[in-house]
């Protein structure tokens, strides 16, 4: 619905939302692909990092927190609250077995975004009753980046939730530069990335040929 549209332009105001993983970012730590996100003109980052001690995640997250405040990209950080918060991150993004959104909201505040993975109708009306800023919609595609993954929901998913929901969401899970228009023509304007970002051997120009299939 075009309402979803615009407030997913208002919550998230961007095209791509490109997430880290250093493991499959071929050498490169996080930071080094976060700068080359940044290069490539990305405005919304997520760190997410499932194989790093708490320690290092921080570490990390202090510098990206910068560099993502330079360059006036939002930054989004995945499973940890505590680190978000003290990052100053400007959301928090859990999945289906972490703490309930309304809890989240009583330790983060108002101004936090906090978005909310989903893969089901069922869980895309509980997620927006819950108080989440946006949600994700998949896996549309298979994808073997996430360990824990659930089966591919599909584009019916991604149709379902363009046409019956009203709050902002992106679309995630084996989206790459082949299959993205399929995505688009299903109703979505946010797309979520790993691998097909942080695998690429130029990033600023893998965007850019993301970017022309999107707005061609
Ligand atoms: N949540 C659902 S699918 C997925 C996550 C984090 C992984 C997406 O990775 P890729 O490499 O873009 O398929
Ligand atoms: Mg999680």
């Amino acid at each position: 619905m075009i309402m979803a549209k615009i407030k997913t332009d208002e919550i998230l105001g961007t095209d791509i939302y490109a997430i880290t993983a250093e493991e499959y970012s071929r050498g490169r730590d996080n930071i080094e692909v976060v700068k080359e996100m940044l290069d490539g003109g990305i405005k919304l980052i997520q760190y997410r990092e499932k194989k790093k001690p708490a320690g290092e995640k921080l570490e990390q997250c202090k510098k990206i927190r910068k560099l993502t405040k330079e360059a006036g990209c939002k930054f989004i950080v995945n499973d940890d609250v505590d680190i978000a918060m003290l990052v100053g991150a400007d959301g928090i993004h859990v999945g289906q077995d972490d703490l309930p959104v309304n809890e989240i909201r009583k330790l983060v505040g108002e101004e936090m975004l906090i978005g909310l993975s989903t893969h089901s109708p069922k869980q895309a009306k509980e997620a927006a009753s819950s108080g989440a800023d946006y949600i994700g919609v998949g896996p549309v595609f298979k994808t073997n980046t996430k360990e824990d993954v659930v089966e591919p929901v599909g584009l019916s998913y991604v149709d379902y939730v363009y046409k019956n929901m009203d709050i902002p969401f992106v679309a995630i899970g084996g989206i790459k530069k082949h299959n993205i228009q399929e995505v688009m023509e299903k109703g979505a304007y946010c797309f979520a990335m790993v691998t097909e970002i942080v695998e690429a051997d130029d990033i600023p120009d893998r965007i850019e040929k993301i970017r022309e299939l999107l707005h061609q």
